[in-house]
């Protein structure tokens, strides 16, 4: 049974990947949770003090506090060790502590050089220029994708060898978020990852668990209104 108002709000956009990073934890744990808008590009004053670094997702735990900086945690990854500690089961971070540092690293790689070539590279070239009434940026995606992301992904590829998870024996936070990031791609663009047979195996069984599936319906029901089919960028 849901909460009709849940604890735990999730302030940003489901068409944020890190959004949906925070979905998912919560998905996975079975807490209850609710994405709360927030326009990022144009924030409310009551938005900018709780998220010093100008960017969503912001989490506030109204059983903590309802207003004020109180009870609020910026930034997905602080969040999802958060709500880790909160509701630490299932373990989405590995106990082990090798397994632990690999999962940390890759979550950080997805935030970071995941989403520099597939968010700024691939989806906001084309997705924002759409939704100002622009031609897409597809020069400027298919370089994303022909130059940006293929060093990224076989990283990626390297580092999972062949296994069904990233880091550990089961589902962990690496996974989550190396599939929310990837999704954003797929927001816009056909995802062929033929070359990644380990990472195309490894995204083919994560987009299909609720945990991923459910936050990225939401995120594409927006994302399909202005572009009904995405883009073969090869
Ligand atoms: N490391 C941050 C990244 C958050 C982030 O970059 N969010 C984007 C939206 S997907 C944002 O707020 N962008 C605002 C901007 O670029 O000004 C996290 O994991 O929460």
């Amino acid at each position: 049974m849901t909460e009709a108002r849940p604890d735990l709000v999730i302030y940003g956009s489901p068409i944020s990947p890190f959004v949906r990073k925070v979905a998912g934890v919560c998905i996975a744990k079975g807490v209850d949770y609710a994405v709360e808008p927030v326009n990022v590009f144009n924030p409310p004053a009551w938005f900018t003090d709780i998220s010093p670094m100008k960017r969503i997702p912001v989490l506030r735990d109204r059983s903590v506090a309802e207003e004020g900086r109180a009870g609020t945690i910026p930034d997905s990854s602080a969040i999802c060790g958060y709500i880790e500690k909160k509701h630490p089961a299932p373990a989405l971070f590995p106990h082990d502590p090798a397994a632990l540092g690999e999962a940390l690293f890759i979550e950080e790689f997805a935030d970071t050089s995941l989403a520099v070539a597939g968010g700024i590279g691939i989806f906001r070239p084309i997705f924002f220029a759409i939704s100002k009434g622009e031609a897409p940026g597809l020069d400027k995606a298919r370089e994303a994708w022909a130059e940006k992301l293929p060093p990224v992904l076989d990283c990626l590829e390297s580092r999972l060898d062949g296994r069904a998870f990233f880091a550990g024996d089961a589902v962990s936070i690496a996974d989550i978020t190396v599939a929310c990031v990837l999704m954003q791609i797929a927001l816009v663009a056909e995802m062929p990852l033929a070359r990644w047979p380990g990472l195309d195996a490894h995204f083919t069984a994560m987009r299909d668990l609720p945990m991923i599936a459910t936050p990225y319906a939401t995120a594409e029901t927006i994302v399909r209104k202005a572009l009904p089919t995405p883009f073969d960028l090869t």
